[in-house]
């Protein structure tokens, strides 16, 4: 064997490598369409802001039913712990993975156009007894990432503080606007807003 093709293999093992001691995502978050990203997007932030990992996919119950499925029943045996999943109008993509995995699944309300989210709020909300969807509020993404944060903290102290450090900055905030509003009156808190 020559040198430059013992440098290809080594180079190829140290990609493996890496590769591999890279750490699996522990939370997925899928949406039916790209449009639904940007309701998505507060979840994947808040997850990353605590240090988290997020496994992003596209993958709709309707448009791409066979993707959804593969990426379902195999999301636990590839280390995934939670999945959050966003859908708008007939938004089933929530449902159907959870009937497909034992993972605890988060439901995402997208805002549709038509019936500004009453539908996909429905959809996801009514699933039949033995398969539940916790659901986020219509437009939710940032509580399903917090919720997600906080069922991965029952077992992990880091996650824990994370959750609650974030609490606490909310907390401080709303005190600070509290002791602005006493002191300045509401009509001066508004032309400031
Ligand atoms: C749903 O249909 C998606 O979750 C999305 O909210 C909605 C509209 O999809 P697009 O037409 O924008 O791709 O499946």
């Amino acid at each position: 064997m020559n040198v430059k093709s013992l440098l290809i293999m080594n180079s190829a093992l140290e990609q493996l490598i890496s590769k591999k001691s890279e750490p699996m995502p522990l939370v997925a978050v899928v949406m039916g369409s790209d449009s639904d990203l940007i309701t998505l997007q507060p979840a994947i932030e808040v997850l990353n802001k605590f240090n988290l990992e997020v496994e992003v996919r596209i993958l709709s119950a309707h448009r791409t039913p066979e993707e959804m499925v593969d990426f379902a029943k195999n999301a636990e045996s590839r280390g995934l712990k939670i999945i959050i999943a966003g859908a708008g109008g007939a938004a089933h993509l929530p449902g159907m993975i959870a009937s497909l995995t034992t993972l605890p699944v988060i439901g995402v309300p997208v805002q549709s156009k038509s019936l500004s989210g009453v539908d996909s709020m429905h959809s996801i909300l009514q699933m039949p007894g033995g398969v539940p969807v916790a659901t986020v509020a219509i437009g939710g993404g940032l509580n399903a990432g917090l919720l997600a944060a906080s069922i991965l903290g029952t077992y992990d102290l880091e996650i824990r503080k994370e959750v609650a450090n974030f609490r606490e900055i909310m907390h401080e905030e709303v005190v600070s606007k509290d002791k602005k509003i006493i002191k300045i009156g509401p009509k001066s808190y508004l032309a400031q807003m």
